[in-house]
């Protein structure tokens, strides 16, 4: 079946905080050499993860796996207040690669706890950065997932509470939940909407305006991308069969029968020589045209740690 458009959604792929995090990781090589000690994926990609770890990366979960003496960096995604201490107490060298976005939420939490208040954290159950913006506080933060596990917290103080996000929620789930909160629990406070950042809102929002122009959609991202899987569910809400590919290879031939136009997205930390390698793959399979959509610009970019601001990046 030949002749078949190639839409691509904009904006799509590396957001300013992965940017920022695999630039930490690859001039840390540059600066003090191999291995580098990496707690958890870097960011949630695995081109990205295998390219860092044939430089000399160590993909760590917990830090008793880094030997002393050695540095570390913190994934994008955030860590618990207990692995920092543990980090300090072992005294291992560490460079902090969580998105200023998702510390914004971590600092946050901190300010509400010490205003004495209990926290509801809307995310998913055992994410990195669940856990990690849940472990910024020792005690008095509950998770809801769902608006069905609205009905069901125990709080000690109704009048004093205050809710967060995970960023990289579903816009439209985010926004249930906080409605059920604030009916259940009319003064509780938090951000006007939500904690979702501008890359997730930005990337869902171009899947709305491509999904009703294709007849199917490819999402390049890693399977443990939460944003990746928002992506996909954005576009099949919208009735449209969506697939989430690591690489041009996972894509089934099948998929494409019967369809003329295709639509193409990245998840935030998906890099775009994946996506072009899926155009390449699709142009391959009956591709005839390739057109970028209209979408809102980006222009975010986060500091590097000032120790490596002068390292060339490898
Ligand atoms: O699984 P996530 O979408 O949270 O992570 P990712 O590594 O795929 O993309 C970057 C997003 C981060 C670090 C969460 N704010
Ligand atoms: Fe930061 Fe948003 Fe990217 Fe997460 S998805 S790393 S919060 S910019």
């Amino acid at each position: 079946m030949n002749d078949k458009e190639i839409l691509l959604a904009n904006p799509r792929g590396f957001c300013a905080g992965v940017e920022r995090a695999i630039e930490i990781v690859e001039r840390a090589l540059v600066r003090f050499g191999a291995p580098i000690y990496v707690r958890h994926e870097v960011v949630h990609n695995k081109f990205v993860v295998d390219g860092l770890r044939a430089k000399g990366a160590v993909f760590i979960e917990d830090l008793s796996d880094v030997p002393p003496g050695n540095t570390v960096v913190f994934s994008a995604h955030g860590v618990p207040q207990s692995v920092r201490s543990e980090a300090q107490a072992r005294g291992l060298q560490v460079f902090d690669a969580t998105c200023p976005l998702v510390t914004k939420v971590h600092l946050e939490v901190a300010r509400m706890r010490e205003q004495g208040r209990e926290l509801v954290m809307i995310g998913h159950k055992g994410h990195p950065e669940v856990e990690g913006t849940m472990g910024q506080v020792k005690d008095g933060i509950h998770l809801a997932e769902t608006v069905a596990d609205v009905a069901t917290l125990q709080v000690a103080n109704p009048d004093m509470l205050a809710y967060v996000t995970q960023t990289t929620l579903s816009m439209d789930d985010a926004a249930a939940i906080v409605d059920a909160l604030r009916k259940r629990f009319p003064a509780i406070i938090g951000p006007k909407k939500d904690d979702i950042c501008y890359a997730t809102q930005n990337r869902q929002d171009a899947v709305k305006f491509m999904a009703p122009q294709a007849d199917v959609v490819f999402v390049v991202g890693s399977l443990n991308s939460s944003n990746s899987n928002r992506l996909r569910e954005v576009a099949e809400l919208r009735g449209v069969p969506a697939y989430l590919v690591d690489n041009a290879e996972d894509i089934d031939p099948a998929w494409l029968e019967g369809k003329r136009r295709i639509g193409v997205t990245a998840g935030a930390s998906a890099p775009e020589v994946l996506v072009a390698a899926v155009i390449d793959r699709l142009k391959s399979l009956g591709g005839t045209s390739v057109r970028s959509l209209e979408g809102v610009p980006e222009r975010v970019t986060f500091p590097l740690p000032r120790e490596l601001q002068n390292v060339q990046s490898g």
